[in-house]
């Protein structure tokens, strides 16, 4: 397993209920840095970003605090490439969703001479918003559709080419909550969307069967982990709840079963609003996940 470096992303620049710029400093707590190296690797906390606080300004042409959200992005796009090109394994702590631009425009960016991509996106929302649909003007509920070349100059551009994604290289993991607009736009793009139903009908193992068909050696895994994914009962430190979402089970099959590919190249931990939380049970959960990632679950397999 590659070296890891965690990088601190504390904003909230893109959301309107604030709280995730606690969010790096909850999983520290949480003991983020010692769960990894249980597992024997190397591990480095980079300290957080730094960056333009949040002015809780209204939207502005469809937008909330564009210039800041570009501003965060690029800082973490910077931060994140730094550890790619160093052939380290880059941990995104945000800091909420909006952060996903800097940080997969740098594996883009970073892997553009070669390897394959696969964004696996596990979210309650599907972040697929524009300008001219979002309900909230909130850039968190955008980043998804900037990547893919819907949004912004300064976020489209970031990887060094528009868009920085193709849909393909897109799948989205637990969907339960997705705008009218925003169900249009991603009929229309064609992007991979596994929604509550879909994971209900045909379980957790075949949705993650599919969403990793294709994973080879060549290929670059990167994880956006919205911890509004799972079912608030079990995950309430986050600032906009959906009810009815995969248990902590279900959650833990996901990771184990990307951690089996043996391909994890970069991950995001967004969304955590400790302010909201419950004696840091989500961040607790955040912790467990990520020993998943990084195959926990492996001896309890050989022994099947
Ligand atoms: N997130 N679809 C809603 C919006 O305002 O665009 C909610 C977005 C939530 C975004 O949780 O990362
Ligand atoms: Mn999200
Ligand atoms: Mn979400
Ligand atoms: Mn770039």
């Amino acid at each position: 397993m590659k070296p890891v470096s965690l990088i601190g992303a504390p904003t909230d620049i893109g959301a309107s209920v604030i709280g995730a710029r606690l969010g790096p400093g909850a999983l520290r707590v949480a003991g983020i840095q010692r769960a990894l190296e249980n597992f024997g690797n190397n591990v480095v906390d980079r300290g957080d970003l730094t960056g333009p606080d949040n002015p809780m300004l209204p939207p502005v042409d469809g937008y909330r605090h564009l210039p800041e959200v570009i501003a965060w992005n690029q800082t973490l796009h910077d931060a994140v490439f730094a550890e790619l090109e160093g052939d380290r394994l880059p941990i995104t702590l945000g800091g909420d969703h909006c952060l996903a631009v800097g940080s997969i425009s740098a594996v883009r960016h970073c892997r553009a001479a070669g390897k394959k991509v696969l964004v696996l996106w596990f979210d309650a929302h599907a972040d697929f918003n524009t300008a001219s649909i979002t309900p909230s003007g909130n850039l968190h509920g955008m980043p998804v559709a900037c990547l893919l070349g819907h949004g912004p100059d300064g976020l489209t551009s970031m990887a060094g080419a528009t868009p920085a994604m193709r849909h393909d290289e897109v799948r989205q993991v637990g969907l339960r909550s997705v705008d009218q607009g925003e169900k249009e736009l991603l009929h229309e793009v064609g992007v991979e969307c596994y929604d509550m139903r879909y994971i209900d009908e045909k379980s957790m193992r075949k949705v993650m069967q599919k969403a990793l068909a294709g994973v080879d050696e060549d290929t670059h895994v990167h994880v956006s982990l919205d911890l509004d994914f799972i079912d608030p009962v079990v995950a309430p430190g986050v600032g906009t709840p959906v009810v009815g979402g995969p248990t902590y089970r279900e959650a833990q099959l996901c990771m184990e079963m990307i951690a089996d590919t043996g391909q994890l190249g970069s991950i995001d931990i967004v969304e955590l609003n400790p302010a909201l939380d419950q004696r840091n049970a989500t961040a607790e959960l955040a912790v467990d996940l990520l020993e998943s990632l990084f195959g926990k679950s492996t001896l309890v397999r050989m022994q099947r």
